[in-house]
């Protein structure tokens, strides 16, 4: 993509209704607008990073064995009444009432409608474990939200739903997800600690919170300093052997958010005991019969016994995540994104639009990188070289690669690495072989 073309409409001054950095780069680098409280428009850039994250998310779905849908932002109410979280939710759900009169709601989550595509569905224990997911938009009429995307109204969410025959495998379903968690953040470049939560309007006694440690999170944490002699991956385990070692593991020092920690009960003596904050980007939940039993989610077991679903929910926050990432990684001059999320690999500047060898030596370069597939953004707009650089740190690529006339003069290019800082010279015909390779 050339800048000059982009719908990049980057800030020069930083907003002042942004409190935390997240919101203040994704504001200035041109990533999102607030359309109303809460509710943000996606631009070119982020919703790249956005994509970035729901593919990963995806992927790691996919490989544990889930199988994604597509259910509708809109639910009838009728649903939520038979589970008898109608009432229960309160202000947080957006009722809506059609020109029938008929009550609908802006679904927050999709336990029942879940549950009510499955009951009609599966009726014998043949058909089972099934894991089911979907990555959509949520509406929570929060009643305060704040950091931009972090805690937003309108909100991308992947959620999905076990459904098994016993509790046994249940937890089963409930460990797989517990390990896909923490490969789905780990790819991210995220370090996401699981705590012991409440379950809150969702229901059922277990529960965990995926946590990614940064100074601006909205809970207060506490866990064992041991933590940070744990590494970031799950390790290889394979979905279909016991996982309960690697939950033991990963659950056996204490962690705890505000609302669990109790610091007369604390097990962990105060020197060991690490306090921060925390950014919640995932949860999961098993809640056995919750929904099941009084929608009437049931099915045969091997002895012909009418038995109800064992059922799990698990979420995880996309959108909310591209505010995580940026508070875990940025720096004084802007964002600094994980090869893996990055809206583009490699910036490429042009510092001289006006000189013949540099025109013609970046539009090669960009050429080849195009052919190469490796995805770049090309300032080719005749700026100052201060404003190219700072507005390329900003935005946060991993890697600048400049075209100057010093260099030339010598066949090479600058390469930039945006988290190091490090500076190194390449030849010109070597560029584009290397990143190809990344
Ligand atoms: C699990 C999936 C649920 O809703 N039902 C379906 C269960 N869990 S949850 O903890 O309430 O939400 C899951 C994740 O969604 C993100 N999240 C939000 N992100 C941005 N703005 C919000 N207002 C918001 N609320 C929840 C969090 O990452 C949470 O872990």
């Amino acid at each position: 993509m050339r800048l000059s073309k982009y719908f990049l409409p980057t800030l020069k001054e930083t907003p002042a209704e942004a409190r935390i950095v997240s919101h203040r780069l994704m504001l200035r680098a041109g990533m999102v607008r607030q359309a109303s409280t809460g509710i943000y428009s996606w631009l070119p850039l982020g919703l790249r990073v956005l994509q970035k994250i729901e593919a990963i998310v995806r992927d790691e779905q996919v490989n544990s064995g889930a199988q994604e849908i597509l259910m509708p932002t809109i639910q009838s109410a009728d649903l939520w009444k038979e589970s008898g979280r109608y009432e229960d939710y309160g202000k947080e759900m957006l009722r809506i009432t059609d020109r029938h009169g008929r009550e609908m709601l802006y679904g927050p989550t999709n336990e029942e409608q879940i549950t009510d595509i499955v009951r009609h569905a599966i009726k014998s224990y043949k058909d089972l474990p099934k894991n089911l997911f979907q990555i959509q938009w949520k509406f929570r009429d929060e009643i305060r939200p704040r950091f931009g995307v972090m805690r937003g109204r309108e909100f991308l969410m992947k959620d999905n739903y076990s459904f098994d025959l016993d509790e046994a495998a249940g937890r089963h379903s409930y460990n797989k997800m517990f390990v896909a968690y923490l490969r789905t953040f780990a790819r991210m470049g995220l370090r996401a600690i699981p705590m012991a939560a409440e379950s809150g309007p969702i229901g059922g006694d277990l529960s965990h919170e995926f946590i990614v440690l940064a100074a601006t999170g909205e809970s207060e944490v506490f866990y064992h300093k041991d933590f940070d002699r744990f590494d970031a991956m799950a390790g290889d385990a394979d979905y279909n052997s016991d996982l309960q070692p690697v939950v033991d593991h990963w659950t056996s020092l204490y962690a705890a958010t505000d609302e669990q920690h109790d610091a007369r009960k604390c097990p962990v003596p105060e020197a060991d005991l690490v306090t921060g904050r925390g950014i919640e980007v995932g949860h999961v939940f098993f809640f056995g019969a919750k929904y099941s039993k009084p929608m009437g989610a049931v099915v045969q077991d091997a002895d012909g016994n009418t038995v109800p679903l064992q059922m799990g929910s698990y979420g995880i926050g996309v959108s909310r995540l591209v505010g995580a990432i940026i508070e875990a990684s940025h720096d004084q001059a802007g964002i600094i994104w994980p090869e893996s999320v990055a809206p583009y690999l490699v910036g490429l500047i042009n510092l001289r639009t006006d000189d013949e060898g540099c025109l013609k030596a970046s539009e090669g370069l960009y050429a080849a990188f195009l052919k190469a597939g490796v995805e770049v953004l090309y300032d080719d707009r005749a700026e100052r070289p201060g404003a190219k650089f700072s507005n390329m740190d900003l935005i946060g690529l991993p890697w600048q690669v400049t075209i100057g006339p010093k260099g030339l003069e010598k066949g090479v290019a600058e390469i930039k690495s945006r988290a190091s800082g490090e500076r190194t010279e390449l030849k010109l015909s070597e560029v584009v072989k290397h990143f190809a390779h990344l």
